[in-house]
């Protein structure tokens, strides 16, 4: 598992790992290379506060005279990475979860995600029970049926356009008097400027709890790795109207620019549960943060 995912990292990576180990193998440390540090971060995605932050404490040691050469600069930057990530992965103990809802901006991965976790836990011999609880969009319930039809696992679906609360309160009945191990939800995409569409999520929430009081909840918002900066604002409007547990970096294998990661973890304090890295049903990963940082680091090809 560890190889594939550092495969998947090190190719999102490449172009920036490359430029960074220019630096660490030059024997000469000046004041021009913590400048391109900064750069480099800036464009693999992990935004000015983060790119600030670590360059900040490189100059620091610089000026201290702790960094003389490439690897010395090569180390510290290492250990200023996984300290910001120490929560990234941390805290996320998917095994005592038995409830999941998915949540997120349109088009981000839900739907796909389901499908994984749906498989996963059927590989684990988990009965399976799924909500399609987008009622919005007239295909979802399709999508959703045909992603887990060899699953062989039941899916609860309401009316078109009926209120998502009232199919989740059903799904949710179901489970309680059906024999199962794991509930997963699925919901319309929305955007975070929706107020009204943020609260109806908050609703969804109320449902839940409401009838499986005793069930800890466990929200699963999915971020697409590709739209970049805007992230941060989704992760933070979700997380003021729903108690987001984890989140999951989507499409982290195509046009992504994985620092991404970096920036959110840094300024919400998420954990990151998983990273999807393609269509399939198997493409999905554990977040690893020292295979993270191992790929965003280190030049060689896996
Ligand atoms: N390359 C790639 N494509 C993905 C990944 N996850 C999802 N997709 C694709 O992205 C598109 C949207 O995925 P969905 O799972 O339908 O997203 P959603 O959040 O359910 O979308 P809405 O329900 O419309 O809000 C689909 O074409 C998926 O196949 C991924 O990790 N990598
Ligand atoms: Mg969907």
């Amino acid at each position: 598992m560890f190889g594939f995912i550092s495969k998947n990292l090190k190719s999102l990576f490449s172009a920036v790992s490359s430029k960074l180990n220019v630096l660490f193998n030059t024997s000469k440390i000046d004041q021009e290379t913590i400048q391109e540090v900064e750069k480099i971060l800036l464009s693999a995605d992990t935004g000015l506060t983060v790119a600030r932050q670590i360059t900040q404490r490189l100059q620091q040691d610089y000026n201290a005279g702790k960094i003389a050469t490439g690897q010395e600069l090569k180390k510290l930057l290492a250990s200023y990475l996984q300290e910001l990530l120490v929560n990234a992965s941390i805290n996320f103990d998917m095994n005592n979860s038995k409830i999941y809802l998915l949540v997120g901006i349109n088009g981000s991965g839900k739907t796909t995600l389901l499908g994984k976790l749906a498989q996963k836990y059927v590989q684990a011999n988990k009965r399976v029970l799924i909500i399609a609880g987008d009622t919005f969009r007239s295909a979802a319930v399709q999508q959703l049926e045909q992603l887990v039809s060899k699953l062989q696992v039941k899916v609860i679906s309401g009316a078109a356009d009926s209120a998502p609360s009232a199919v989740i309160y059903r799904g949710c009945e179901e489970f309680k008097t059906g024999n199962y191990d794991i509930l997963l939800i699925d919901t319309a995409g929305r955007l975070q400027a929706r107020e009204d569409l943020m609260r109806e999520l908050a609703k969804v929430e109320r449902v839940i709890q409401k009838q499986l009081p005793d069930q800890a909840v466990t929200v699963l918002l999915t971020i697409d790795a590709t739209l970049g900066q805007n992230s941060l604002d989704q992760a933070r409007i979700f997380s003021a109207h729903v108690k987001v547990n984890g989140m999951v970096l989507t499409k982290m294998d195509g046009a992504a620019k994985g620092g991404i990661a970096l920036a959110i973890v840094n300024s919400l304090k998420l954990p990151i549960a998983y990273i999807s890295t393609g269509e399939k049903l198997t493409d999905l990963e554990s977040f690893d943060t020292q295979a993270y940082i191992a790929s965003l680091l280190s030049s060689n090809q896996a």
